[in-house]
């Protein structure tokens, strides 16, 4: 009998992978979390029935959501992702030798767990002596925080559920707080392509539209997500996502991506009419 994992796309649409074996599977106090081997796209991460990382294609993700705000603000120090527990992003971001500190605020200390145990070049840099790790919720570490951080990540799940309160205005708000006067704000933005996730990504972008005087998106095109088109938001108190890109500087600092490079990175904030549209209504 052949076993097969379905992500439920939209009411209307589904992806499915096979699957070979169930690794992991526990109800923990935030979610259902599972992991599964499958032959196309390696070990995945499933929260609450929906896909979050595949190995295969997880690079693309976190190469994006980290390089693009690094390679515009040279300066960047003390970061804060919210979300972000199977360590992915965290992995990019210990590439560069000027930060000096990562916090990883998790909702939920079984991702980080089993990330460690079952994902372990996703979380491999979670060990890093600058990550400090916070099991609580993302709006509510935020809250409070005055001009702490240059650069917020938050690489959260979808817009349901525990990761809900990560898409509100009021977060945004606090994050703009949060951050230095030359701050970066970079948030996973879901995709434009169906009608179902149009909405969530509109409100998104005025939102945070509202708060930072600099708000575009950028994106990627990521296999294993809904239609495969993926947008990242990138909000600023100051920096210009092209402007000020220093790409020699950035390509002096010789890190190594799969993805990401500073010609893509101009590239990917040229947005198709449909997109434009959308954030313009
Ligand atoms: N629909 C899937 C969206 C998941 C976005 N977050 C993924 C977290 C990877 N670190």
């Amino acid at each position: 009998m052949e076993l097969w994992y379905t992500d439920q796309h939209t009411d209307d649409v589904r992806f499915s992978m096979k699957a070979s074996v169930q690794v992991a599977s526990k109800k923990s106090a935030v979610q259902q979390i599972d992991i599964l081997d499958t032959p196309a796209y390696g070990r995945v991460l499933v929260l609450d029935g929906g896909l979050m990382t595949t190995e295969k294609d997880e690079f693309i993700y976190h190469e994006m959501i980290t390089h693009v705000p690094m390679a515009v603000n040279p300066n960047v120090r003390n970061v804060l992702v919210i979300g972000g527990g199977d360590g992915g992003t965290v992995r990019e971001l210990v590439k560069y030798r000027k930060i000096e500190s990562i916090d990883l605020v998790e909702v939920d200390k079984d991702v980080v767990l089993l990330a460690k145990k079952y994902l372990p070049f996703t979380s491999s840099k979670l060990k890093d002596k600058r990550v400090s790790v916070w099991f609580e919720e993302g709006l509510r570490y935020v809250r409070g925080k005055k001009a702490e951080y240059d650069l917020i990540i938050v690489d959260s799940s979808d817009p349901y559920g525990p990761a809900e309160g990560l898409f509100t205005r009021e977060f945004y708000g606090t994050c703009f707080k949060a951050l230095r006067d030359d701050g970066i704000l970079i948030n996973q933005h879901e995709s434009p392509f169906y009608h179902a996730h149009q909405r969530s990504v509109r409100d998104a972008h005025r939102h945070i539209a509202v708060e930072f005087p600099v708000s575009t998106v950028y994106q990627c095109h990521i296999p294993s997500y809904p239609s495969g088109h993926w947008l990242f938001g990138f909000a600023s108190k100051k920096y210009h996502p092209i402007d000020d890109l220093d790409a020699a500087r950035w390509n002096k600092l010789s890190i190594s991506t799969r993805y990401y490079n500073t010609d893509l990175h101009r590239g990917a904030f040229a947005l198709p009419n449909y997109v434009k549209e959308l954030l313009n209504q």
